[in-house]
């Protein structure tokens, strides 16, 4: 868990240079800050489990398996890329290990999800699909309609929201009508837990057992995380609608990665040299993964047209 961790935030670390450099097109929404979400989720699921991702994706796709170099090549637009270039920082899928794909619609993951579970369950395997959401998709109508449907159909689906304190550049107490939004699961019908999202092991717990319920057919979980990001909404966003203590507080007090390493050597399991030798570790993976995506050619132009459904 502290590996992946550790590599999500050097990934995003190195995204933020290849976007100030000028080496990749777009923009990316930077995941630092969060890791023990997708890590401790992550870790709670098989290869063939599902998972449905955000613009936010980067962290849950690592989590859920993918590889350093093809996912900075497709950040680049490369062809070596998940998606051969076409999907950049916001569409990354990788069906080959149940990542059905990150998503720039706002709450457009809900029915990819859902009908992931559906069709687990239609099939009679005992396979089990997490949607990931933001606080600012919690509020997006497509929820209701796909948590129903799980709730009557007891669908093997968790409906993970990360809530980071704000959608873009609002407070979510600004435009959700409750103040947890776990509680509304109530009123879809379904099981809730609110998790400290900042602490891989208790995220890891929670999700265990959602999803060892939704496995015995026990039906949908859902599940608030209480995290925050460290960086602005994306890359250009220097954040300034939040003040900078509140900022410093979650960075001295939460930091996901700092939590863990606390603990492993409170229990003893871990020492700090052995900590640092995997961040030295990771930082040199990730910079070969630059380097890959770097050197890795641009798709030919005639290739706009292939694997397109229209
Ligand atoms: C349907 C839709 N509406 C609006 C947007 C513009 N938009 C992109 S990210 C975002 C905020 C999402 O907030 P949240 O769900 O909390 O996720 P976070 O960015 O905090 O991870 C918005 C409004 C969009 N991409 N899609
Ligand atoms: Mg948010």
């Amino acid at each position: 868990m502290y590996r992946k961790m550790v590599e999500i935030r050097k990934f995003e670390e190195h995204v933020w240079d290849v976007y100030t450099r000028g080496w990749m097109p777009g923009l990316a929404h930077l995941y630092i800050g969060e890791e023990a979400v997708a890590v401790g989720v992550c870790s709670a699921l098989r290869d063939d489990d599902y998972i449905t991702s955000t613009h936010r994706g980067h962290g849950h796709c690592l989590a859920k398996g993918a590889r350093l170099e093809p996912m900075m090549a497709e950040i680049m637009g490369k062809e070596a890329g998940y998606c051969r270039g076409k999907g950049g920082s916001m569409h990354i899928a990788d069906m080959s290990v149940g990542n059905l794909g990150a998503n720039g619609i706002v709450g457009g993951s809900f029915g990819i999800a859902t009908g992931a579970a559906l069709s687990a369950k239609t099939r009679g395997t005992d396979q089990v699909a997490v949607c990931f959401f933001g606080d600012g998709a919690a509020n997006q109508g497509l929820l209701m309609e796909t948590a129903n449907m799980a709730a009557i159909w007891n669908l093997p689906v968790i409906y993970l929201c990360e809530n980071n304190q704000y959608g873009e550049h609002t407070p979510y107490q600004a435009v959700t009508g409750v103040d947890k939004i776990v509680d509304r699961a109530q009123g879809f019908g379904m099981e809730g837990v609110r998790v400290d999202g900042s602490d891989v092991l208790v995220v890891h717990e929670a999700v265990k057992r959602a999803v060892e319920r939704a496995r015995k057919g026990g039906g949908p979980t859902f599940v608030e995380a209480l995290t925050y990001r460290f960086r602005g909404h994306h890359v250009g966003d220097a954040a300034p609608y939040r003040t900078k203590e509140e900022l410093d507080w979650w960075m001295t007090n939460r930091d996901p990665i700092e939590l863990l390493a606390r603990e492993m050597r409170r229990r003893r399991v871990a020492t700090n040299a052995q900590l640092n030798e995997i961040q030295e570790q990771t930082e040199r993976e990730v910079v070969e993964a630059v380097e890959f995506a770097r050197n890795a050619p641009y798709p030919a132009p005639e290739q706009a047209f292939e694997d397109l459904y229209a």
